[in-house]
């Protein structure tokens, strides 16, 4: 499918604000693979896909979690994290899209996981401090994404992960182990 088609098909699945987020998010994507090294093209479309599901009804993005090969576990966790597995899987099956890293850039684009790629990252980060997020660090995390990834990234997680206790939440555990990851690589 042509760019401009995907795009439209992404835009028709989400509110107005929620679309201006995926714009911000394909934009600081590809600045930041400018900026490490980055693959820009695959950032781009990783992002364009990354909210597909957002939007949909949960009991939705549950069914396609239990009815494939998707992990389980994710629906004793938070719903925010559905989104992002079921979007992988709607970017393979329904939009043809083949390259793993792409699909991985998206699936793991919440919770992390330990080992990201570059495109992992570069999309996680993007998530989290496309300039229509205005989270209290948001500056703090634009300005370690200047000189590092890893360090960003932390921040984020952090911020996530605190704003999570602050509601009682659970914490899925890929997170943790994400943020220990992320740590070990920066020392
Ligand atoms: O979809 P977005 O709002 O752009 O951002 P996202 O896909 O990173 O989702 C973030 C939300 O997920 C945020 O409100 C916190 C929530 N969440 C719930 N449980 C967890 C979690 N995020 C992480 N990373 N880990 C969790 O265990
Ligand atoms: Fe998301
Ligand atoms: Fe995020
Ligand atoms: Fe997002």
């Amino acid at each position: 499918m042509k760019r401009e088609n995907l795009m439209a098909a992404v835009k028709e699945q989400m509110p107005e604000r929620r679309w201006q987020h995926t714009l911000g998010v394909m934009e600081t994507s590809v600045i930041l693979a400018e900026r490490f090294g980055g693959d820009t093209v695959k950032a781009d479309l990783a992002a364009i896909l990354h909210d597909y599901c957002k939007y949909w009804a949960v009991e939705e993005q549950a069914k396609i979690i239990r009815d494939n090969d998707l992990p389980k576990d994710l629906l004793a966790f938070d719903k925010e994290l559905w989104h992002s597995h079921a979007g992988a899987f709607i970017a393979k099956t329904q939009f043809g899209i083949e390259d793993e890293e792409v699909l991985d850039a998206i699936r793991y684009h919440t919770s992390g996981r330990e080992q990201m790629t570059l495109l992992d990252k570069i999309v996680c980060l993007a998530d989290y401090m496309e300039p229509g997020r205005d989270f209290p660090g948001v500056e703090h995390i634009r300005e370690l994404a200047k000189i590092s990834l890893e360090r960003a990234l932390v921040a984020g997680f952090d911020s996530t992960i605190n704003f999570l206790i602050s509601k009682g939440k659970r914490i899925y555990p890929l997170t943790i182990l994400t943020r220990n990851d992320l740590l070990e690589q920066i020392q």
